[in-house]
């Protein structure tokens, strides 16, 4: 078709044309030392977008040398709060006259429907960065009324120094926003690595961010795997923080890793959300909140909204409602303005969600609709079926584990305490949503639930203002908003005698 024409030529002429695609160290695009690379894949497809330099530990090394230089004896440091605000409000105008580009890359990279990159992932990133680029003349220290005779006590707020983040491929470009925004506000230098599966929008935001006129070093940007290049930045001994977002597995490994210099840790993990529907609540919405909730990119969302409890009244006409929600998405090529679900990540992701369905089925649950693979002639990549489990209990793994696909248990309950308690039952908190037209009720589950956001008679809403994180072991610091500028700093304590 036309429109798939056009796609090809606009990201092959600008950005897939240079092969292999590679990795930005103190302000230099180099190739690995090891002069080895990786294929990235269209998962709508399988077929190889672009070759990649594969960054290890040697490259790690590298790139943390140049962000220290950048932070200890760069331009960087003597940047007033002001300049460092105008290079992120400089970003991301450049980010917004390059949207369409990079809506198309995050697209074929990750798989997710154009109208999402488009609507969503682009515009929310221009946003990341122009509230932090307000932030960076803000970050106030406190005078300190202590109780010693003449003395002056107050405080400054700075930079940790160099951190190393390392972000997933659900969301690549939102993720890479999340972390290089508030930590450039506050002053830090950085190295980026992105996940293997998508590290085309990290790479060409890392072109922006040359062209915007950070100086060299301050923004480094390595691809490679986790167990390499990934690892070789969580222990490294001279990264101050490390800021992560993916599997609780993993984090748990960061954290282990971070012990050699006690070097700052934030964590944003998994999830297994709660999406609570009571039998007063607006039902045509709540029906399509819970769609929305869990199919939403795929299902790839750490908040997704995968365990769906229905009270016994309305379960019947919930389950149905979602099911013929779930039969009419347009599945297809993510490049079709069309499609409402696109691909799964990868192989290796569909092979871990087909698996999670065949454990359902093996536990006695029932998949209303869905339940397999979606492949035809059409659909060559690593499509699923969108799927609603019913006779789910709470014990099953489904019910319990993380899946990260377009598949949602559902599930009975008969009054507030249990579902709360029910809901409670995870071992994270990330998230949770609440279904009802009774403003108590409204307020008391907010109050009951254990989980770092609660969406009331909405899902899966995002700002920049709004702070994000999780509880229990979806781990723990908060990204977007003030709050995130806490790990992003650290507080100085100054003492003058005036005597
Ligand atoms: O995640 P990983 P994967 C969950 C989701 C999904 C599962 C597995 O349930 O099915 O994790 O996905 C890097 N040291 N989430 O395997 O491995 C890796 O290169 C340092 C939820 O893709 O956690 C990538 O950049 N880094 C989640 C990043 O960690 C390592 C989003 C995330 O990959 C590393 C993604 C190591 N030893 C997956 N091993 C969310 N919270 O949104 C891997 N990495």
């Amino acid at each position: 078709s036309t429109v798939t024409t056009s796609i090809t030529d606009t990201t092959q002429s600008i950005f897939l044309q240079q092969q292999p695609v590679k990795m930005l160290i103190g302000g230099q695009w180099v190739e690995s030392a090891s002069g080895k690379t990786f294929e990235t894949l269209n998962p709508a497809t399988g077929q190889v977008l672009a070759n990649v330099a594969e960054g290890d530990a040697e490259d790690i090394n590298r790139a943390v040398a140049a962000a220290r230089k950048a932070f200890e004896s760069g331009p960087w440091p003597k940047l007033t709060p002001s300049q460092r605000g105008r290079l992120l409000w400089k970003l991301s105008d450049l980010i917004e006259q390059n949207a369409e580009e990079l809506a198309l890359l995050e697209t074929l990279d990750n798989g997710k429907p154009i109208k999402y990159s488009r609507a969503g992932d682009v515009p929310l990133t221009v946003d990341h960065f122009r509230y932090f680029a307000g932030w960076a003349t803000k970050l106030e220290g406190e005078t300190i009324p202590v109780s010693i005779p003449n003395m002056f006590t107050y405080t400054l707020r700075e930079p940790v120094g160099v951190v190393g983040q390392i972000i997933p491929w659900n969301f690549p470009l939102q993720m890479a926003a999340w972390k290089l925004a508030p930590a450039l506000a506050c002053g830090n230098t950085v190295v980026l690595k992105p996940a293997e599966q998508t590290p085309l929008t990290a790479l060409r935001l890392g072109q922006l961010i040359c062209e915007a006129g950070f100086p060299e070093g301050v923004v480094n940007i390595v691809p490679g795997f986790g167990e390499t290049a990934g690892a070789a930045l969580a222990s490294h001994p001279d990264v101050d923080k490390v800021a992560f977002t993916g599997s609780t597995e993993v984090g748990k490994k960061i954290l282990q890793a971070s012990v050699n210099n006690l070097k700052r840790v934030t964590l944003e993990l998994g999830g297994k959300s709660p999406n609570i529907i009571f039998p007063d609540a607006d039902l045509k919405y709540a029906v399509r909140g819970a769609m929305n909730a869990i199919f939403f990119n795929q299902g790839q969302v750490c908040t997704a909204g995968s365990r769906l409890f229905v009270h016994k009244a309305v379960y019947e006409q919930v389950v149905s409602g979602l099911a013929d929600y779930a039969g009419k998405m347009k599945i297809g090529e993510g490049i079709d303005p069309a499609t409402d679900l696109g691909p799964l990540v990868s192989q290796e992701q569909l092979e871990r969600v087909l698996g999670y369905i065949d454990s359902g089925k093996r536990e006695g649950a029932t998949a209303t609709t869905g339940g397999a693979r979606a492949e035809d002639e059409r659909l060559k990549g690593y499509f699923v079926q969108p799927t609603v489990f019913d006779n789910v209990r709470d014990e099953m793994t489904i019910a319990r584990e993380e899946i990260f696909g377009p598949v949602v248990v559902a599930l009975p309950f008969e009054d507030v305490e249990e579902v709360a308690a029910r809901a409670n039952k995870s071992i994270y908190g990330l998230s949770a949503g609440v279904w009802t037209s009774d403003v108590k009720k409204a307020h008391k589950m907010a109050a009951a639930l254990k989980a770092g956001v609660v969406w009331v008679n909405t899902y899966n809403q995002f700002d920049a203002a709004a702070p994000f994180g999780g509880y229990k072991q979806s781990g723990y610091g908060r990204e977007m908003g003030q709050a995130v500028l806490e790990s992003y700093t650290q507080t100085k304590t100054v003492w003058i005698n005036l005597r």
